[in-house]
C-alpha cells in the first residue's frame, strides 16, 4: 500500500514512523515565541535524525481537558516552523482541525492534514479536497474539553468503524482520493481503558476499510493507566503499545520516542521478513 502525500509518495509496505514535534510555550521560559519556534526546529531535525519517516506538527494540545487555543494564535506557533522546516527529506504534517490552519499550513509546506475531527468541522472538506495531500480522519467521541467525562458505547470496535466508514466515504464523495486517506481509531479520545484496549485487540477490525491505519499510543493515560507510570516514564510501554499496533496491521505509529520505536520495529521486521 502507498500513501500520496502532496510531493512525497510513502510506501508502506513496512511501518512508518510519524515523530510529534509540539509547538507550545513552555510555560517556564519567557523567551516566547522564538524560543519555542527554535526548539521545535531542533526537535524537528533530532526526530529525522532519529529515523522518522514523516513529522506531526502541532500548536493545539488536543490533550483530555486542555484549553482551545485561537486560529491565529494556532497560526502564529505552527506556520514559522512548517517553513523553517522547508526541503526536509521526509513530509510534514499537520495536526489540526480548523479549516484555516490547514489551509496555511498546507501553503507553508505541509504534505498532510491530520486532523482529529476527520474533517467534520465547517470548511475543512474544502481545505483540503483540491490539494494533493494526505489526510488522517481520526475518531473521537465528544471534545477534547469534555471527552474523558462520560465516554459510552454500545460496540466501540463497532461504533469506530462506522464512523471511519463513513468519512472515508463523505471525503471520497468530496473528491479526495482514497489513495491520500489514513484511519486512526483516536486512542484516548472520549474512551475508557476498556474501549482503548478493545481498539487495540481488534485493531486489524479497520483493515477491512482498506485505507492505511495510523496509531497513536505514544505516553498516553491508558498506558498510565495499565503501569502506574507518569507520563515522562512510559517508553517502554509506549515502544511495546507501537509494535503491537503494528503486528494488528498498523501501518503508521504516531510517537514521541521515534529511535526507540525505529530501533524496536527493525527488530520486528527482521523478524516478520524471516
Ligand atoms: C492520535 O492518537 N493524539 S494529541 C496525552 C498524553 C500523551 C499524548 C497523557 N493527536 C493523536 O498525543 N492525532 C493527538 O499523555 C493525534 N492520532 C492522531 N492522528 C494527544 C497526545 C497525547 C495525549
Amino acid at each position: 500500500m502507498q500513501l500520496l502525500c502532496g510531493s512525497f509518495t510513502l510506501d508502506l509496505s513496512l511501518p512508518k514512523v510519524m515523530g510529534i514535534v509540539n509547538v507550545t510555550p513552555d510555560s517556564f521560559s519567557d523567551g516566547g515565541r522564538y524560543i519555542s519556534f527554535s526548539n521545535a526546529i531542533d526537535h524537528a531535525y533530532q526526530l529525522i535524525e532519529d529515523g522518522a519517516d514523516m513529522l506531526d506538527i502541532g500548536g493545539e494540545s488536543t490533550r483530555p481537558g486542555a484549553a482551545e487555543v485561537s486560529e491565529q494564535e494556532e497560526m502564529d506557533r505552527v506556520l514559522p516552523v512548517i517553513e523553517g522546516l522547508h526541503g526536509i527529506s521526509v513530509p510534514i504534517s499537520i495536526d489540526t482541525w480548523k479549516p484555516a490552519v490547514m489551509r496555511a499550513g498546507i501553503k507553508a509546506g505541509a504534505s498532510m492534514v491530520n486532523d482529529v475531527n476527520a474533517l467534520q468541522a465547517e470548511g475543512a472538506i474544502q481545505a483540503v479536497s483540491a490539494t494533493g495531500v494526505a489526510v488522517c480522519l481520526m475518531h473521537k467521541q465528544g471534545t477534547p474539553q469534555s471527552m474523558q467525562q462520560q465516554p459510552d458505547y454500545a460496540d466501540v470496535v463497532a461504533e469506530v468503524v462506522e464512523f471511519l466508514k463513513k468519512q472515508i466515504a463523505v471525503a471520497e464523495e468530496a473528491g479526495i482520493e482514497r489513495g491520500r486517506l489514513v484511519i486512526d481509531p483516536g486512542f484516548g479520545f472520549g474512551k475508557t481503558l476498556a474501549h482503548n484496549l478493545a481498539l487495540l485487540r481488534e485493531l486489524d477490525s479497520l483493515s477491512v476499510l482498506g485505507v492505511p491505519v495510523l496509531a497513536g499510543v505514544s505516553r498516553k493515560s491508558m498506558l498510565g493507566a495499565i503501569t502506574g507510570r507518569e507520563v515522562n516514564e512510559r517508553l517502554a510501554a509506549s515502544v511495546a503499545a507501537a509494535m503491537l499496533a503494528v503486528q494488528r496491521g498498523a501501518a503508521i505509529v504516531r510517537v514521541h520516542d521515534v529511535r526507540e520505536t525505529v530501533d524496536a520495529l527493525k527488530i520486528l521486521n527482521a523478524v516478520s521478513e524471516g
